[in-house]
């Protein structure tokens, strides 16, 4: 009751928190994303072994961002992020489509967990800058 109330208040007179776990296969761009959101800048990346864990704030919103490493052997420690996580921010690479079958069999697995079932989804296509260079559209600004 004592934690409600705190949010409801949080959410007229303060800071709302929101907790967000970042997951997606090895190398579809999540820590990169993860600096971009925290800095503002893009930082080179080596595959994440464990996770980052950053606070972003949006207006009164501190969203404390879970960036978990994803190599497959990693994949089973992803459910140890679900419990609380008020959203999911699922990564794509747009241009592995080789592997787009199984980033969906994640997918799946993640949403059908019972801890993630009230959980806000956001997929995001990242690399779409070389899906038009792939295309020959891509111009260099
Ligand atoms: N061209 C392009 N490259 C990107 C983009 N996002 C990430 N990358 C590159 O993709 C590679 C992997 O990025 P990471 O952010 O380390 O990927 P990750 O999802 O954190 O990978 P794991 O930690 O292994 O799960 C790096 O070389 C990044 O520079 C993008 O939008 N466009
Ligand atoms: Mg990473």
């Amino acid at each position: 009751m004592g934690q409600a109330f705190r949010k409801l208040f949080d959410t007229f007179f303060g800071n709302t928190e929101m907790r967000v776990v970042m997951l997606g296969l090895d190398a579809a761009g999540k820590t990169t994303i993860l600096y971009k959101l925290h800095i503002g800048e893009v930082l080179s990346t080596v595959p994440t072994i464990g996770f980052n864990v950053e606070k972003v704030q949006y207006k009164n919103v501190v969203f404390t961002v879970w960036d978990v490493g994803g190599q497959e052997k990693l994949r089973a420690l992803w459910r140890h992020y679900f419990n609380n996580t008020d959203g999911l921010i699922y990564v794509v690479d747009s241009l592995d489509r080789e592997r787009i079958g199984k980033a969906k069999q994640e997918f799946q697995t993640i949403i059908n967990d019972p801890f993630m079932l009230h959980s806000i989804i956001l997929v995001f296509a990242n690399k779409q800058d070389l899906e038009q260079c792939h295309q020959g559209k891509y111009v260099k600004d």
